[in-house]
């Protein structure tokens, strides 16, 4: 047919990249291998547009990798442990598992109508025994190692999807998912000590020198390092203690009040039975109604009462009242914070509300500093001052260093370095996970399940009631069992993880996704890893990533793997955005995938999507631009099938090039400099397209002109626009290479180099003179500068003979043209 027959074309190549395993990888020591990977989805139902932008960036990737000589792996499969199943079943009684499964297969057929080069021979899904039995195996590395314990914590509780949700997964105030108010409640739950890895997750941030500085300031702004010192203040007439954490421990003889969070352990001690109790508990109680958010919140009015009681400040023995405040976190640091209000915003606004003394410790250099010239505090370094023994001493260096040496040795506090980083709690009340392996039993306490009892299956036969308790609970069969050491009964764990320990190895898994034995191989890892390429949303620039580089760290350590890092570049995607707002289900302006391939085709969805913005921008969805990129592979398959069925006359080879031909020849290999270095250093897949459309318009209008054309040159030209455009529209150019008479794949070639001496202007004649007298002609490319025809006219034999023993006037440059040497 001599029309662009998407349908016919694309369902053709998909099945026979199908049926001959196209890219399917083994590991192959002569190559140089290449993986890259795009985030696993989760099998929600249908692909939207922003799978579609991951994935066609991510194959555009793949595919020129493969073609410069890469052994590439590019894996698929799905993150399919969550709630949205679960939900089903508790709305629908539909069973999660087929829920599941059904999603994926309709996803998977989706994937594969785009086209995307996966080896789907390894194919992964997380809520499958095979899978989970390893995420079970990790968990139990972990246990063993101390790095996976138990212990009763107050929790993010969601109401309404009855599930305890990470501090991350509480968005101002309410839960992520459905938005309730999100509360607190006590439970024991399992966490993984992702705080041991703190300073080394920190540190090795400065490896990744291909990751977004933006997601390295995040990570780093969530690990939250601090530097400064504990202290500790003796509460008046009683044994107790107070230990405070500051950073700014040079302003110790500022103290003019202690602050306690609400749910220390001293507040009660200190109110009980006290005419401040009564008003101490009032308050408390108010503050427990705020959100963790809320009480973090720059925007929270802070709060405090009296307790009554009072601390001695260790350096000066001063006697300052202690206070409890909303705006204290017990999570952190001691939980109690010492009021410096002369050097603290916060502080300052504190101590003017309630009528706490503001005492001065450091004036600017050279300047005096007085309570009632005070605006705001004076956050600046200086100077120390009302001091005792440190006054006069410059704060910020040696303030700070003497006050941490006289507190530590006259045991009254230490440096300390504190992380805002919290240990992962993993614990999910839910069915539809990894049950956590671990069996309960009277004599023995907490015992992980063994390895060859892996995997603890999740049972069917569970009831869905949204009480707050895992489903699993329900399941008698499942919950009595023996226990690992002794043999007597005992009862299961009934939690399971939350997904993200699930998605925190499977860039793992993928390297070996078969193995019945062990999760992975480590010759295989080897070989692999690291990631080189990773691909996804900046949503999960905090906490996914997070998590894969602890477990990976965690498994280097114990010599299961080599890397200590997963992911070596890492690329953001923007968002697909419609009418200005993200596309979204609730906005209702979602264009579905689907209607587009059937429209025009995956090969116009792909280059529509890769087209409008750079990889990393936000892509403003925009019709009469998808249109347009229909068009231009229309005109592609035009412009092949025409040089195909109605060949001009060709001149011989032999023949000199003319002007015309020697301009295709440039444009073509300007064309493939361009998109290389766009493909190879900055994904500017846009700018690489908009190249390749003027190549094809310069093609045509080679072409268009009624004379002889050059075969070879336009051969060379087609040739090179249907490799370069290979990784964007792969079904249409398979199908061109076809026509063209080629026998491989066009996705087997190699990548071509493109020609430097093609990219040099035409030749020019420049008339040298001297003192107007024509003396001789340079053949030189067009476009020289003044300096270089003025080295090169100077060169030539004939003018260093003519201007032997005389003296340069002037040089009078006419550029393509002539060069006069004016000499005496
Ligand atoms: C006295 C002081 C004086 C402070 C001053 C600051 C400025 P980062 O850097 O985030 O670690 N703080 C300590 N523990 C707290 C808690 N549990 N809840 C709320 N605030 C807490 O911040 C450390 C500073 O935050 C500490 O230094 C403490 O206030 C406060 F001019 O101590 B500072
Ligand atoms: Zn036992």
């Amino acid at each position: 047919s001599n029309h662009y027959n998407f349908q016919e074309i694309e369902t053709k190549w998909q099945k026979e990249w199908e049926d001959t395993n196209a890219f399917k990888v083994v590991e192959d020591k002569s190559k140089p291998k290449y993986y890259c990977l795009e985030m696993f989805p989760y099998p929600s139902g249908n692909l939207h547009m922003g799978h579609v932008r991951n994935y066609s960036i991510g194959d555009v990737v793949a595919r020129y990798k493969k073609m410069k000589g890469f052994n590439v792996l590019h894996p698929m499969g799905w993150d399919s442990f969550g709630l949205p199943a679960e939900n089903a079943a508790i709305k629908h009684g539909y069973p999660p598992a087929k829920w599941t499964i059904e999603n994926m297969e309709n996803m998977r057929e989706q994937l594969k109508a785009m086209g995307i080069s996966y080896d789907w021979d390894r194919e992964i899904a997380s809520c499958l025994p095979d899978y989970y039995k390893w995420t079970q195996w990790l968990f139990i590395q972990l246990y063993n190692k101390g790095l996976a314990y138990k212990k009763n914590s107050n929790v993010n509780w969601c109401p309404s999807c009855q599930t305890v949700l990470a501090n991350e997964q509480v968005v101002d105030g309410g839960c992520e998912r459905c938005t309730s108010q999100v509360n607190k409640k006590a439970l024991e739950q399992w966490f993984f000590k992702t705080t041991d890895y703190a300073q080394r997750l920190l540190d090795d941030l400065e490896k990744l020198d291909g990751w977004p500085s933006k997601v390295k300031t995040m990570q780093e702004n969530w690990i939250g390092r601090s530097e400064g010192a504990t202290i500790v203040f003796d509460v008046k007439g009683t044994d107790e203690k107070i230990e405070v954490y500051t950073t700014r421990h040079d302003t110790i003889f500022g103290v003019t009040y202690v602050v306690l969070a609400p749910e220390h352990p001293l507040v009660e001690k200190l109110t009980q039975g006290t005419e401040y109790q009564a008003n101490v508990q009032d308050f408390i109680t108010k503050v427990q109604k705020l959100s963790e958010v809320d009480r973090t919140s720059t925007e929270l009015e802070k709060e405090g009462v009296f307790t009554g009681a009072y601390v001695i400040n260790p350096l000066n023995g001063e006697e300052v009242p202690i206070l409890v405040g909303n705006y204290v976190l017990y999570e952190y640091g001691t939980g109690a914070v010492m009021g410096v209000p002369a050097h603290d915003e916060r502080d300052f606004k504190f101590a003017k509300k309630y009528n706490l003394n503001i005492r001065v410790v450091i004036e600017p250099e050279g300047q005096s500093l007085t309570v009632d010239q005070m605006e705001d505090a004076y956050t600046e370094n200086g100077i120390m001052v009302n001091s005792g023994e440190f006054s006069g001493l410059a704060n910020r260096d040696l303030g700070m260093q003497k006050i941490a040496e006289f507190l530590e040795a006259n045991n009254k506090g230490q440096r300390k370095i504190n992380y805002r980083l919290r240990d992962w709690l993993i614990s999910r009340q839910r069915y539809w996970g990894a049950p956590i392996p671990i069996v309960y039993c009277e004599d023995c306490g907490a015992v992980p399940v063994e390895e060859k009892d892996l995997p603890v299956l999740l049972p069917e036969n569970v009831e869905f009631l949204p009480n707050g308790e895992s489903p699993l609970k329900s399941s008698n069969e499942f919950v009595n069992t023996v226990c690992p050491k002794c043999n007597k009964p005992a009862k299961r764990e009934t939690d399971t993880m939350d997904t993200f320990v699930c998605s925190s190895w499977y860039f793992l898994r993928f390297c070996d996704p078969k193995n019945t034995e062990k999760a992975f191989d480590k010759e295989k890892t080897d070989y692999w890893m690291s990631v080189d390429q990773y691909i996804g949303g900046v949503e999960h620039a905090i906490l996914h990533l997070m998590y894969a580089r602890f477990l990976t760290k965690v498994l280097k350590d114990q010599g299961l793997v080599s890397v200590d890092e997963p992911f070596k570049n890492l690329l953001t995607q923007g968002m697909v955005l419609k009418d200005g707002a993200k596309m979204s289900k609730s906005k209702g302006n979602v264009v579905s995938p689907e209607e587009i391939i059937n429209k025009y085709g995956a090969d116009t969805a792909r280059l529509f999507i890769l087209f409008a913005a750079p990889p990393e921008r936000d892509l403003e969805w925009n019709d009469q631009a998808v249109e347009g990129c229909y068009r231009f592979l229309n005109r592609v398959w035009r412009l092949i099938d025409s040089y195909v069925n109605d060949p001009q006359e060709y001149t011989n080879e032999q023949k000199e090039l003319t002007k015309e031909d020697k301009d295709l020849k440039r444009i073509n290999h300007q064309t493939l400099k361009k998109v290389t270095a766009d493909l190879e250093e900055r994904f500017n897949f846009n700018t690489a397209i908009s190249s390749i459309m003027e190549l094809v318009n310069a093609i045509y209008h080679y072409r268009e002109k009624d004379k002889e054309v050059n075969n070879l040159i336009v051969k060379e030209a087609i040739e090179n626009l249907v490799i370069m455009l290979s990784p964007f529209a792969p079904h249409l150019t398979e199908e061109l290479w076809t026509k063209l008479g080629n026998e491989n794949s066009v996705h087997e070639e190699n990548w071509p180099k493109y020609d430097e001496n093609a990219l040099v202007l035409e030749e020019v004649t420049i008339v040298l003179q001297i003192n107007g007298k024509v003396r001789g002609r340079l053949e030189v490319a067009a476009g020289l500068s003044k300096d270089e025809i003025e080295k090169m006219a100077l060169e030539q034999e004939n003018v260093k003979e003519n201007i032997k023993d005389k003296t340069i006037q002037k040089i009078i440059i006419i550029p393509n043209k002539l060069v006069n040497i004016v000499v005496k």
